[in-house]
This record gives C-alpha cells, sequence and structure tokens, in this order.
C-alpha cells in the first residue's frame, strides 16, 4: 500500500482516473517485455561521421565563449595541410552555416562561392576561411540587436561587436594551430560593418580590416532612412531579420506588385501594425527615432572612427551605384583619413557596382558595360596584394595606391594619393554651379534677368512617382541595378521637371559629392525632394544600341524638408514660400562625354522604397493618417535672386 500512497500523495482516496493510469502503466510495463512485433532499427545512424579523407580542407564548428559567458557559433575552415597561415574573420548574423556550404563539395572552392566570400582571393591565397555568427543569430547564443551599439548609451551591456571581435579572435589565434596568428576582418554591408566594429580597440592579431559596402548610418543614407526619407522596402528585412533568430518567419504580403502593397497601407507606422511589427524591437525604435537623434548620432560609426585612434590599417570598398549602403565607406573615408598622417593606414577603392559586385563578376552592371570584369581587377590587383602584405609571413610588398578608383564614363581605373582628387597630377577640383533655369534648362550660365521664376508640378501622394518600373515584383526583381535604370520613365512624367543642358562639346568630369541647393515652395507644409544628376547619352549610340538615349543616373538622393533647419526637430514648411533646400549627393567619379548631354530631374516621391511624405505635416509621418496625404504644388526657382543649381565637384587642369 505505501507504493500507491506514494503515487497519490496528496490524496488519500484512489480516484478512478488513477487507478486507469495505474492499470495502463501495468499494461505497458507488461509490452516491454514482451515485444508485439520484431525488432526492425532504423537505418539512420544516431550520428553520422562523414568521411573527409578527399575533402581539401578540414572543417571545424566551435563555439568561442565571450567574456559574459555567452558563446558563439564559428566555422573554421582550413585548407588541408596549412602551416602559418593567416586567418580571414567574418562576422555575420546571416548564417555562418549556410556561408559556409553553398555546394555539397570536397573542395573549398565551391563551398564558399557565394555571398560574402571572395572565394579566388581566400582559396588562391590559402587563408583559413572562419565564419561567425554574431550573438543572437543562428549557431550563436545570446540576444540580438540590430547593429548592436557600443557599449555606452544606446547599449546597457558591456558587450558589443568590438568585444565580441576582440574574444574571438584571442581565441581562434589560441586555438587554431595552423594559424601564423594574423587575421584580417572583411566582409560586405553588414558583415561590413562589424570590421568596422572590429577597429574599436582592436585585438593585437588584427592586422587590417577591409569595410565592404558598410553600413555605417542606417539615418543619414545607408539602410533605414535617406536625409530623413523612411526606406519603406526595408520593412520585410527588418521582420525577418527579428521575426526568429534563423529568419525562418517570412514576410508576408497578399499581392503581386509590391507597389499595391505599400500605397494601399497608408502609412509605414499603419503597415507594420498590420504585420505585428510592434512585436519586434528594432521597430519599435525606428517608429521612436524617425529623426537623427542621440540614437542615431550615438552609433554612426564615422562619428565613433573619427573619435579613435587610428591602429589597424583598413581598405574601404565603396560601390558607386550602391542601392543599400552608398554612404558609409566614403563617410568613414572623411572621418578617418585626416589622421593617417603617414599615409599608410586608410585606404579606399571605389567601382563601378552595386552592392558588394565586388566579389561577383564586374564586367557589367544592368545596361552599362565596363569591357572588363571591373570586380575581378579589384580583387587580384587590389584586394589579394592588400591581404597578403599585411597577414603574410612572407610580408610581399605593399603595391596598391592609397586610392583606386573607377573612372565611369571612360571606363578605366586610376590610381590616386587620396580622394577626391580626379586625376594624377596638375587638376584641381573647382566647386561649379550647375544651373536649373527657364525653359527645362540646365547650364553654367546662370539664370537671366527677365526669366521666367520657376517651373512647377504637381506632387500627388495618390500617384507616387516609382522608383523602378512596375510591376514592382519585390526586392529580388531588378533591385541590384534599379540605380543604373533608364530614367526616360522618369522625365516623361508632369509630376518630374526636367532640366538638360546642351549638347557637351568636350568632356566633363566630376569627382566627389555634387550639392544640391534647391530653392523650391510647395503650397503643403510639408515635402520631400528627389534630385537626380543624369547623363543623357546621345540619340544612337554605335555598337551599343540599347544605351541610345539612355539617361543614367550619376548620383542622386531624396531629402525630407522637414527636416530643413535641424535635422533633429522637423519643423513644419511655409506653405507657398520659397525655401533653400542644401543637401549633398552620393559620391561619383564620372567623365560626361562630348555629345552626351547633363540633366537633373527634380521630383517629389521615390515610392516604394521610400514612404510617401502625407505633404502636410504631421509628428511622424509614421503615423499619418489617409486625410494627412494632399496634393501639392511644387515649385522649383530660377531667378537670379533665387537659383536654383546643383553644385558640381568639377575637375579642371
Ligand atoms: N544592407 C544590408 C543591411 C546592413 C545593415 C543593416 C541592415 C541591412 C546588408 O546587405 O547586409
Amino acid at each position: 500500500m505505501s507504493s500507491w500512497r506514494a503515487m497519490c500523495s496528496n490524496n488519500s482516496i484512489m480516484r478512478p482516473t488513477h487507478l486507469l493510469v495505474a492499470m495502463g502503466l501495468a499494461v505497458v510495463l507488461v509490452r516491454a517485455q514482451t515485444p508485439l512485433y520484431p525488432n526492425y532499427p532504423s537505418e539512420i545512424p544516431a550520428k553520422i561521421q562523414a568521411s573527409t579523407n578527399s575533402f581539401d580542407y578540414v572543417r571545424r564548428d566551435v563555439m568561442i565563449p565571450m567574456r559574459d559567458g555567452v558563446k558563439l557559433h564559428a566555422v573554421v575552415l582550413i585548407p588541408k595541410g596549412a602551416r602559418n597561415a593567416p586567418i580571414l574573420l567574418t562576422r555575420t548574423p546571416y548564417n555562418a552555416t549556410g556561408l559556409t556550404s553553398h555546394a555539397a563539395s570536397p573542395h573549398l572552392g565551391p563551398i564558399l562561392q557565394g555571398y560574402d566570400n571572395a572565394v579566388d582571393v581566400i582559396v588562391d591565397g590559402g587563408y583559413i576561411r572562419v565564419v561567425e555568427d554574431v550573438r543572437g543569430k543562428y549557431g550563436s547564443e545570446g540576444d540580438y540587436v540590430m547593429n548592436r551599439p557600443l557599449s555606452g548609451p544606446q547599449n546597457p551591456t558591456p558587450v558589443d561587436h568590438s568585444t565580441d571581435t576582440y574574444d574571438t579572435i584571442d581565441w581562434l589565434v589560441k586555438n587554431t594551430p595552423e594559424s601564423n596568428g594574423r587575421v584580417g576582418i572583411l566582409g560586405i554591408s553588414y558583415d561590413g560593418f562589424t570590421p568596422l566594429m572590429a577597429l574599436v580597440n582592436p585585438h593585437p592579431a588584427l592586422k587590417v580590416s577591409v569595410p565592404m559596402n558598410p553600413m555605417v548610418d542606417g539615418w543619414m543614407g545607408d539602410d533605414w532612412f535617406h536625409n530623413g526619407a523612411f526606406r519603406e522596402l526595408g520593412m520585410s528585412y527588418i521582420y525577418e531579420q527579428e521575426a526568429s533568430r534563423d529568419n525562418s518567419e517570412r514576410w508576408w504580403t497578399g499581392h503581386q506588385d509590391d507597389w499595391d502593397v505599400y500605397l494601399e497601407e497608408g502609412s509605414a507606422g499603419e503597415l507594420g501594425q498590420r504585420h505585428g511589427m510592434e512585436q519586434i524591437g528594432f521597430w519599435r525604435k525606428i517608429l521612436a527615432h524617425p529623426s537623427y537623434d542621440a540614437f542615431w548620432r550615438d552609433q554612426a560609426m564615422d562619428r565613433i572612427l573619427g573619435s579613435q585612434p587610428l591602429k589597424v590599417p583598413v581598405l574601404l570598398v565603396a560601390s558607386l551605384w550602391d542601392q543599400e549602403d552608398i554612404y558609409g565607406a566614403l563617410a568613414v573615408y572623411k572621418a578617418i583619413k585626416p589622421k593617417d598622417t603617414a599615409n599608410d593606414k586608410v585606404f579606399l577603392v571605389m567601382g563601378p557596382w552595386f552592392h558588394g559586385q565586388e566579389i561577383g563578376d564586374g564586367s557589367s552592371l544592368g545596361a552599362l558595360k565596363f569591357h572588363s570584369d571591373t570586380a575581378l581587377y579589384f580583387r587580384q590587383n587590389v584586394l589579394r596584394p592588400f591581404l597578403d602584405h599585411y597577414l603574410k609571413d612572407s610580408g610581399s610588398e605593399n603595391v596598391i595606391s592609397p586610392v583606386t578608383a573607377f573612372e565611369t564614363g571612360t571606363n578605366k581605373w586610376l590610381k590616386l594619393p587620396s580622394w577626391p582628387d580626379g586625376c594624377l597630377t596638375g587638376c584641381t577640383i573647382k566647386p561649379t554651379p550647375l544651373y536649373l533655369t527657364a525653359g527645362g534648362r540646365a547650364g553654367f550660365a546662370p539664370p537671366k534677368p527677365g526669366d521666367s521664376a520657376y517651373d512647377e508640378y504637381v506632387s500627388d501622394p495618390a500617384k507616387p512617382v516609382p522608383f523602378r518600373r512596375r510591376p514592382d515584383l519585390g526586392s529580388g526583381q531588378t533591385w541590384q541595378n534599379w540605380l543604373v535604370s533608364d530614367q526616360r520613365e522618369a522625365s516623361g512624367r508632369t509630376d518630374v521637371a526636367v532640366f538638360v543642358s546642351d549638347t557637351l562639346r568636350e568632356p566633363v568630369k566630376i569627382s566627389g559629392q555634387p550639392v544640391v541647393n534647391l530653392i523650391a515652395s510647395t503650397s503643403g507644409t510639408d515635402s520631400d525632394w528627389v534630385v537626380k544628376v543624369i547623363d543623357v547619352y546621345p540619340d544612337e549610340v554605335a555598337g551599343d544600341a540599347e544605351m541610345g538615349g539612355y539617361q543614367l543616373m550619376i548620383s542622386a538622393d531624396i531629402f525630407r524638408g522637414r527636416y530643413r533647419e535641424s535635422l533633429e526637430t522637423p519643423k513644419a514648411i511655409e506653405a507657398g514660400k520659397p525655401l533653400l533646400y542644401k543637401f549633398a549627393l552620393p559620391t561619383a567619379n564620372h567623365v560626361f562625354l562630348a555629345g552626351h548631354r547633363m540633366m537633373v530631374q527634380v521630383q517629389s516621391s521615390w515610392f516604394p522604397l521610400y514612404d510617401r511624405n502625407p505633404q502636410t505635416f504631421v509628428q511622424n509621418i509614421f503615423w499619418a493618417k489617409p486625410q494627412d496625404y494632399r496634393q501639392a504644388t511644387q515649385r522649383v526657382f530660377h531667378t537670379e535672386g533665387d537659383a536654383s543649381f546643383v553644385e558640381l565637384p568639377l575637375v579642371v587642369q
């Protein structure tokens, strides 16, 4: 009886349910003793031991302890037989296992052939490849925070990407007997942001950092906002990145054309709400910080690195048509180059690429053909020699120049001492206004007395200007190439103001950032201004029919008018008043060839990449209501006193 008592310890009376359970148990016990069926074991082993003798690499899956006890997952790939080999590290939120399993192959090349791996450089260079999941993603323990800021006002913990990189490198050099103790860190985009973080209190074994297309400032001009205009297409990324540790939760839409998704839902806040995005920590932060406040300033990597000592050589890689992070690499260059007094620590490459194209095929971009593989050139002539010089024991000569810049238009590489610097010797950069004048003309001559005062168009939030041709089939379709897409479609619209120059008799070269000086008014109380500098090709191009009459964007961006006076404190625009909107456009290094024309387009939406400005001032555009979205009459002024122009960084001899 005592055992029955124990089974019903909180009740001295045996209930019928208890009796049934007890009887069932007895039956199970009897069955266990006399199996009803013959044993038929599973054919799947408890754990297969892969037979890797024929492989040309050794793979180790490791958990690396951080200073707070959290362990991060890394894949270490060692060329078989390697000794004294340097390590190339990438730290990623994009799945270390996935990035090192692009193929089922016994060879290192195929398994690395894909996103984030400059595979020819890694494999031919005999490097040990390490890819680590950042804290909180995929195989790593800990908490995930988007672009986890440095420990400090925006991060109350003592751990960040700087400490995690330090601890990772410390462990790797002590636990990889095949290595020579030298580590380089490299990666693209988010994985280009982590090499920047590695420069804060760097580990002594870190010998070089290569941030490619790095995310630097999410508000000024990289992934989340550009000059205050929200990049609505990024919502699906935020959702998938933070809805689960392994990105298994997928963003959903019930539409074929993305245009309809974003137009129907009204504001981005409303769209987020319908997707349950308030559950997602980073989305709540975006909603709370639409302006350039301390949240954004404190984590801007150019500001951070500008205040750090420069200890490790850095090769910054920028794409001239980067559809995601066009701002970051050059902003960091500007911030840290002045510290490089010996001119031996900060290097820059600029190529004619989309985001990350430098590790793929760089022979063309959309309709543009470069007549050589520009990405291969970068890998063979810049990246590989740079890494070999700093990481290999042989210490080959550093043959790369401080700046390696592709000149678009003429399609050639330039080796330059610094940036901006338009040519090797004897030329200077002269900021020169390209005026927008009456009759849709653009030119170096200012407006004349008696010219009409302005051009105008009606901007209708119900019919915004598409950033790419519809149907917009989601972020995969034409996403990589959209910055080089033909702008003829836009120049034919009544809600785009177009200014075009005479046909050029001589080539015109620009190197640096054009600066918009737009004098404009709106009949609303808030407004976006998109300004695009365009190279108009001759109507017929010999040997390249597709480029005949092509309107190629060279540099373009958006500015949210409410931030005209302060990026931190938005203010309503005075309706009908001509006001100055001044902002810098992305860097260009371009020659407008003789026979081409220069064009500037001005419009007030770029949808659905950017959310629509309701054109009525509201405190937070994320929560604009349907009735706030109103048509507005926009005027671009071109009088002597109120001259609109784009200041071009003209290269003159
Ligand atoms: N541009 C992407 C990104 C970087 C940082 C934050 C969010 C997104 C990327 O390609 O990684």
